[in-house]
Order: structure tokens, then C-alpha cells, then sequence
């Protein structure tokens, strides 16, 4: 069953050029792109898109961090896109949970700046790419 994921690059992985390792990782797990863009992204879009840990003490510092710069958003597809992305990226935090072998795993330190975000379900996903790639069919 083929589904779709929203992945995002985070400022730091724009800033410490990984872009190309990333997206190079994603196409060789077998995972399609169908969009993807360099944006700065608005305080508005940043909200929305992390409305769930608004109420987190983390929640001020992540929006300054994903505004910060330019970003990748990107549109990838395949089957069980959303658990396979998920799976490249490792775990939240850097070092405690995501293992060698992942993004995070293999080139982040820090639980914020932990370089890539994947939707972590299929209504996340649909609200996300919605948010983030309006024209998008
Ligand atoms: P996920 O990105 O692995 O799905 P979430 O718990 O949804 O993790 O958190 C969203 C993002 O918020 C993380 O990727 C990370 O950038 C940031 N974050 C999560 N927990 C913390 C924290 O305890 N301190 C600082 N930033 C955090």
C-alpha cells in the first residue's frame, strides 16, 4: 500500500549541508520524492505544523529553531512511507535513542537540532503535507 510522509530538513541539516546525504538516503530505501522545496518557513506555518507540543517548555526554542533559516520540506512516497521514514531517522533524541545507522543516529548530537522531522501517522501526514503543500493533489 503506497503512502505518503512529510520530511522536512531542519535549518541545521540546510546549515551543515547533509541535504544531499539525506535525500540520497531516502532514495536508496526505495522511498519516491513527489515534492520538494527550499523554504524559510513563517511563524504562522511553524505553529500550525507543531501545534501538538504547544504547551511543551521546548515549544519557544523549536520555533525559533525551524524559522531560523532555510529549510527542505519534501513530499515522499512508498510503501509505508511514513514508518520506513521514520525508521531512516532514528529516534527523537540523538545520542539516548536513535542508533549508528540512522540520520539522527549517525550525525546528530542534540534532541532539537536533530536534523529531520517525518509525520508520525497517516493523519499526520495528510494535515501536514495539506499545511505545507497546499497545491499539492
Ligand atoms: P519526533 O520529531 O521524533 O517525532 P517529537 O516528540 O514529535 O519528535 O518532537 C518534535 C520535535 O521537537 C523534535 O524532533 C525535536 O526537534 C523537538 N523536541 C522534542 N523533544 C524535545 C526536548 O525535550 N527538548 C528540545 N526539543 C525537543
Amino acid at each position: 500500500m503506497t503512502e505518503r510522509t512529510l520530511v522536512l530538513i531542519k535549518p541545521d541539516g540546510v546549515a551543515r549541508a547533509v541535504v544531499g546525504e539525506i535525500i540520497s538516503r531516502i532514495e536508496r530505501k526505495g522511498l519516491s520524492l513527489v515534492a520538494l522545496q527550499l523554504t524559510t518557513v513563517s511563524d504562522e506555518v511553524a505553529r500550525g505544523h507543531y501545534a501538538e507540543h504547544a504547551e511543551k517548555p521546548f515549544f519557544p526554542s523549536l520555533l525559533e529553531f525551524i524559522t531560523s533559516g532555510p529549510l527542505v520540506a519534501a513530499v515522499v512516497e512508498g510503501p509505508r512511507a511514513i514508518a520506513a521514514f521514520r525508521q531512516l531517522a532514528g529516534g527523537t533524541d540523538p545520542v539516548e535513542k536513535a542508533v549508528p545507522g540512522t540520520i539522527r543516529g549517525d550525525f546528530a548530537l542534540e534532541t532539537q537540532n536533530n536534523l529531520v522531522h517525518g509525520s508520525d501517522s497517516p493523519e499526520s501526514a495528510e494535515r501536514e503535507i495539506a499545511l505545507w503543500f497546499p497545491g499539492l493533489s
